[in-house]
């Protein structure tokens, strides 16, 4: 079982992923669990103080390194209880290496991941000096802007998390026929009725031909890429088919315009 705790001023922010959805159900049949840390219960005074005034001035708080080292180092000495070898520390953080999926599938593999969800204008920076905690802390950015917390990041990378775990998505869906799986983005989906406002299902998907579908899907996907992500693209290469349903894509672009 992946082994999440999570160090955050808002604990009850994370219900959304423990109780809802697939994330809900994969927590319940055991692929995950997840145990919130509140630095206010590891403050040092009666007020519960987790942050304090910016040296050098300007706007906000920063949150003080003492309850954030507490925090973090019973969230570590939970999972290394828990047997987790060595728990990978996350600062959800702008300044970090932006998630992708290729992160996302690394992260799933590993036995314990620890999050570390800033607030106010920030963390004291002496939290990430050598010998403060007992891991190393990496910085993961989920994009390139700015959001009031690092709740909502963390909540972001569990759920991209736990849906590659094996058995999170029942065997109805499959992770591995996501968007992004093969650097591609999604095919169009269709359901009920056949005719909607004049506009009709593509005949390929109502010929009940697997290879005509299969084929059809990965063109729009090519086609869809190529329009959208011409980035992503670049980054794999094409098959000789794949090239040829590309070229086919766009041949009956033309046809349209
Ligand atoms: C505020 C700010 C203002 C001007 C220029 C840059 C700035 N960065 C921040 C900032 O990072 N504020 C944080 C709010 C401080 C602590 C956590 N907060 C946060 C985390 N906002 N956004 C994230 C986040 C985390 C992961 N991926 C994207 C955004």
């Amino acid at each position: 079982m992946l082994q999440f705790d999570v160090v955050t001023l808002f604990p009850a922010m994370f219900d959304a992923v423990t109780e809802q959805g697939v994330t809900g159900r994969a927590r319940s049949r055991g692929l995950y669990q997840l145990v919130a840390w509140n630095p206010r219960d590891f403050a040092g005074n009666v007020h519960r103080t987790v942050d304090d005034r910016p040296y050098g001035g300007g706007p906000g708080m920063v949150m003080l390194v003492e309850p954030l080292r507490r925090s973090l180092n019973a969230a570590c000495q939970r999972q290394c209880g828990q047997g987790v070898a060595k728990p990978r520390v996350l600062h959800l953080s702008p300044q970090g290496r932006v998630l992708d999926h290729r992160l996302v599938l690394e992260l799933s593999r590993e036995q314990g991941l620890v999050l570390l969800a800033g607030r106010y204008e920030g963390v004291d920076e002496r939290l990430f000096g050598h010998q403060v905690l007992d891991h190393a802390v990496e910085e993961i950015s989920i994009g390139d802007y700015v959001l009031s917390g690092g709740e909502l990041a963390a909540m972001v990378l569990m759920d991209a998390v736990v849906r590659q775990l094996p058995g999170a998505l029942g065997d109805a869906g499959s992770a591995a026929q996501d968007s992004f799986v093969d650097g591609l983005l999604d095919h169009p989906h269709f359901t009920r009725p056949e005719t909607y406002e004049g506009m009709v299902v593509p005949p390929e998907l109502m010929s009940g031909n697997h290879a005509v579908i299969t084929r059809w899907r990965l063109k729009q996907a090519l086609g869809r890429t190529w329009q959208r992500r011409p980035d992503l693209l670049e980054r794999r290469k094409l098959s000789v088919e794949e090239q040829q349903l590309l070229d086919e894509y766009r041949r009956e672009l033309e046809g349209v315009r």
